[in-house]
């Protein structure tokens, strides 16, 4: 914010002093604010084995009982040609079990409610730190990144989820999260569902740097 303010009045006191000085062609907001943000190269978030939280784990579960330790999973992101495609495979589970899934913003610790909240496309103005959106218009599976799947007999899951946007490389999601329930639709409790069981780190940012030639 500091940073746009003096850009944004940088003109006003060039004119102000002087009509001699003449401000460059492609001025200094051109050069302090790219618009050619780096495409998002499409490349696998992580993938990881849950065990209980230690210093710098990236596959923490947090209800054994529920995500045993050992189970996997991995997550894949890639283009779908129009936006973006989230894949999730998912093994060691309880089978038969309902879970619930999102990418979330921030990445895992050792408190499940350090995820953040849910990764939107748009984001909720409503939504503040320790109170994430649950309005429907935002809350929803077209703009948040729902991957609810049901584990089948043998403790496997997987999932996908298709936007017809892209994500935002200045701030993408840092983890999925698995819930205990499938996620609520209704106003109030749309995206909640129910206690984060495990979560899943993903790669660190040059996962997402411009890769030329891996498109
Ligand atoms: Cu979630």
């Amino acid at each position: 914010m500091k940073l746009r303010v003096a850009i944004l009045a940088a003109p006003l006191v060039l004119g102000a002093c002087s009509s001699a000085m003449a401000v460059p062609a492609g001025g200094p907001s051109t050069a302090a604010v790219p618009d050619t943000a780096p495409a998002l190269v499409p490349a696998p978030i992580s993938s990881g084995t849950f065990r209980g939280w230690s210093e710098g784990a990236t596959a923490v579960t947090y209800d054994t009982a529920a995500v045993p330790a050992g189970a996997t999973a991995e997550v894949a992101v890639t283009d779908s040609g129009n936006g973006v495609r989230v894949r999730v495979t998912a093994g060691g589970l309880v089978p038969g079990r309902a879970y619930g899934a999102h990418l979330h913003a921030n990445p895992c610790t050792a408190d499940p409610a350090e995820a953040g909240p849910h990764y939107q496309h748009r984001v909720d103005p409503a939504a503040r730190p320790g109170k994430p959106s649950v309005d429907p218009a935002y809350a929803n599976p077209k703009n948040e990144i729902w991957l609810d799947f049901v584990a089948g007999a043998d403790g496997s899951g997987t999932t996908t989820s298709v936007q017809s946007w892209r994500l935002d490389p200045q701030r993408p999601p840092w983890s999925l999260v698995l819930h205990a329930q499938h996620t609520n639709t209704e106003h109030g409790e749309a995206g909640t569902a129910g206690a984060r069981l495990a979560c899943l780190t993903r790669d660190p940012i040059p996962a997402y740097a411009s890769s030329p030639g891996r498109g």
